[in-house]
């Protein structure tokens, strides 16, 4: 199977699994894994924050994150699409009591002035604005990059209101890598970022959220209330190591991958794809024209060894990462060559 359903998908690498088995470790509950602590060390050190945390899910880093800044009853704002808003089960209202204010923005990047507008300070009958949230990249929109001034000036308005940023940086190595910059430029001016380990990075498992040492210790107990007080998680952080040392240095092998499935998805019958929006790793393409919704096509896709998915009956997703070559990406394109031609 050529599985493009996501880049969470990868299998650990030999050297990961290697690491994984060698792995020094101690409860870390106690904070006594000194796997883990290197990790947290090194990914606080990476993205010049003072601290870092350690997560099973990139949803537990966003929920942790979330929490640490707001109270409940509050509402954070988020684009339309945002993951925390459409893919985590509610938890921004479930575990920080919040509601989401959505508003939706160009290839889902936020400018501060569309922020500006939505804020509501307190009063006798709304939810007052807790928090500002931000997607680096942006996953349903298609992998998108948050210029760093944007980050900038959204940081700095948020901060003269009084209010804190979270960024959902999931891919946020992927956005370093389209702009040739460190993370830690891309997210100087953030309070708390999240990014994955598991996704385009290739550990197995884990997240991490980095911040100050003040909102990662309360963060630590709501990682344990969460159930997510992990115990000799140094197995997992040893892959979570190399993820962080060594993969960000080959996601433009992605990048390269997903554009050259555009630009060859852009020319076939029934799609339509702008492959100059494709900026880092994810390709979203619109199936409408071929006559047939996207659950139908990618059932057909699976039955000739390809995993793509819907995102929505007119929309399919397909992202690339370090266990798809260019050759599986070659293969890739006659299936859906083959598959629209029958059916447009
Ligand atoms: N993304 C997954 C799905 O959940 C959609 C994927 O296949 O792309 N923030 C962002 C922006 C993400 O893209 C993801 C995962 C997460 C958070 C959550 O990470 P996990 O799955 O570890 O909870």
């Amino acid at each position: 199977m050529i599985d493009l359903r996501s880049d969470t998908v990868t299998k650990p690498t030999a050297e990961m699994r290697r690491a994984m088995a060698e792995a020094d470790v101690g409860d870390d509950v106690y904070g006594e894994d000194p796997t883990v602590n290197r990790l947290e060390e090194r990914a606080a050190e990476i993205f010049a924050k003072q601290a870092a945390l350690f997560v099973p899910t990139g949803t537990m880093g966003n929920t942790i994150g979330i929490k640490t800044a707001t109270e409940h009853g509050q509402e954070v704002i988020c684009e339309a699409r945002s993951h925390i808003l459409n893919y985590e089960l509610a938890m921004t209202a479930w575990f920080a009591g919040c509601l989401c204010r959505a508003i939706p923005a160009d290839g889902g990047v936020l400018q501060w002035a569309g922020i500006e507008r939505e804020i509501r300070p307190l009063g006798p009958h709304w939810a007052p604005t807790g928090l500002i949230e931000i997607e680096n990249t942006h996953n349903m929109a298609g992998g998108t990059v948050y210029p760093p001034r944007v980050v900038d000036e959204i940081c700095d308005g948020a901060h003269a209101r009084g209010l804190k940023v979270h960024m959902d940086g999931a891919s946020i190595f992927n956005a370093a890598a389209a702009l040739g910059r460190p993370v830690r430029e891309l997210c100087a001016k953030a309070d708390t970022v999240m990014f994955c380990l598991s996704k385009g990075l290739g550990a197995p498992v884990g997240s991490m959220l980095v911040g100050t040492t003040e909102a990662m210790a309360r963060g630590r107990l709501y990682r344990k209330r969460l159930g997510g007080g992990m115990r000799q998680a140094g197995v997992l952080a040893a892959a979570g190591l190399i993820a962080l040392e060594k993969m960000p240095a080959r996601l433009h092998e992605d990048h390269a991958n997903a554009k050259w499935l555009a630009e060859r998805l852009a020319e076939l019958p029934g799609i339509s794809v702008d492959p100059a929006s494709v900026e880092t790793n994810i390709v979203i393409f619109d199936v409408s024209r071929t006559g047939r919704a996207s659950a139908e096509l990618s059932a057909e896709f699976k039955t000739r060894g390809v995993l793509i998915n819907g995102i929505n009956p007119l929309q399919m997703r397909l992202v690339t990462h370090y266990d798809v070559a260019r050759r599986q990406c070659e293969q890739a394109l006659e299936v859906i060559r083959d598959t629209v031609s029958v059916a447009v």
